[in-house]
């Protein structure tokens, strides 16, 4: 009887727990569209003033030459399947970068994840993390769509969506029209435990793949570079240069604990709502070093975990990476429209990841450079917003 009872009175509680949780993540959602909304609309009252008036030297971008990138989920399978295409032409492609610079870069996707390695602790906790990933995203979705065809934009993860079950999202559910899904199932794996200096470590909840990739677009994916700073389940972590050729299959371990604790559709609306600077937006999205947090930039890249998911460095070796950035990039463009006014040159931070060694403040006219990645080196200044300068988009 008793017994009975407490399974009763604990059954009614979980299940409150999780009616309460449920109901503030769609109360987020909500609030979140509501956010992209208010962010078309500023953004169609700056485009809509261009039109007529005399267009200013620069304003190259009108609400009649806006691309449009879109979540995952709402693309057809069509366009889906166009762009992992695209991803797996530029994984066919030769690589521009030097074997004698990268001897591992063995294709023109390899590029774009030897410049990351090669600049991570530039643009990571850095005044350029924001504009930096922006250009870099830019400049990826223009290899597809000038060197592999591809006729669609870059499309984007929105986390908060299938922040309780990512494995099941279109994006990661392993189907053909997918972005491939987990990792074969490694089982009685530890936490993944981060570490930054002698910061108390982060204890991450591991999903239930870790091995290689089964199904999906990329489950053939040959993996060229890394390990160059790759933690595992154990506690330790691998490391290596990153640069040598080290072929292998694409890993993952698509974590709901770690999408739901970090980058839950609350978090994403504290994260816009919450901040009103620069300095604690960056921040905070990268996660507030000590404070256990790792945001929901780390949060996004600790879901897909893996290798090279869970590499700082060698990241963007998975494809997800680009989807995962593209909703980074609309979180900032939505913190920036909430005033754009103040916002828009908005910058904070230094040279080096979290200005170690000291190096001098970034600002606008420092220079952006992909080196072999593509594009072209670009200042900071053109880079801020994404209806100025190289871009002309929007996020719907
Ligand atoms: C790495 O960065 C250095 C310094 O910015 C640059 O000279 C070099 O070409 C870069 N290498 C690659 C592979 O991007
Ligand atoms: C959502 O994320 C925030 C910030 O990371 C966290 O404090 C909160 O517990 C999360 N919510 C749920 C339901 O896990
Ligand atoms: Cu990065």
């Amino acid at each position: 009887m008793h017994i009975i009872c407490l399974i009763y009175t604990v059954f009614f509680i979980a299940s409150a727990v999780s009616l309460i949780t449920h109901n503030e993540t769609r109360k987020s959602l909500i609030e979140l569209e509501n956010l992209l909304k208010a962010a078309g609309s500023k953004q169609a009252d700056i485009l809509g003033s261009r039109l007529g008036g005399p267009k200013k030297i620069g304003q190259r971008c009108t609400s009649e030459n806006l691309r449009v990138r879109h979540p995952w989920g709402s693309l057809s399978m069509e366009e889906r399947k166009a762009y992992t295409d695209a991803v797996l032409c530029l994984q066919q492609l030769p690589a521009k970068t030097p074997a004698s610079v990268v001897p591992g870069a063995r294709s023109r996707y390899d590029d774009f994840v030897a410049t990351h390695i090669n600049q991570t602790l530039n643009i990571h906790y850095s005044g350029t993390f924001l504009a930096w990933h922006r250009w870099f995203t830019y400049t990826y979705e223009q290899a597809l769509r000038n060197e592999c065809g591809y006729t669609g934009y870059q499309p984007y993860w929105n986390w908060g969506i299938y922040a309780e079950d990512p494995a099941s999202s279109p994006i990661f559910d392993g189907s053909p029209y997918s972005m491939s899904g987990d990792g074969a199932p490694i089982p009685n794996k530890g936490p993944l435990v981060l570490t930054l200096g002698d910061l108390p470590p982060v204890y991450l909840k591991p999903g239930n793949g870790g091995g290689c990739v089964t199904s999906g677009p990329f489950k053939d994916m040959i993996v060229n570079l890394g390990p160059v700073s790759l933690p595992i389940n154990n506690g330790s972590s691998i490391t290596g240069s990153g640069l040598k050729y080290n072929p292998r299959c694409l890993k993952r371990d698509i974590s709901a604990g770690v999408n739901s604790a970090y980058a839950n559709a609350t978090s994403i609306v504290n994260l816009i709502q919450k901040n009103s600077n620069i300095a604690d937006f960056q921040l905070v999205m990268q996660g507030v070093p000590g404070s256990g947090s790792i945001g929901v930039h780390g949060g996004g890249h600790y879901t897909i975990g893996g290798d090279p998911g869970a590499d700082v460095f060698v990241s963007p070796g998975d494809p997800a990476f680009f989807l995962h950035h593209g909703m980074i990039d609309l979180v900032w463009w939505t913190w920036q429209s909430l005033d754009y006014e103040n916002r828009r040159d908005a910058i904070s931070g230094t040279g080096t990841f979290l200005n170690n060694p000291p190096s001098p403040n970034t600002i606008l006219d420092d220079i952006v450079d992909l080196s072999y990645a593509g594009g072209y080196p670009i200042t900071m200044r053109e880079l801020m917003s994404i209806n100025d300068g190289p871009f002309c988009y929007t996020y719907i």
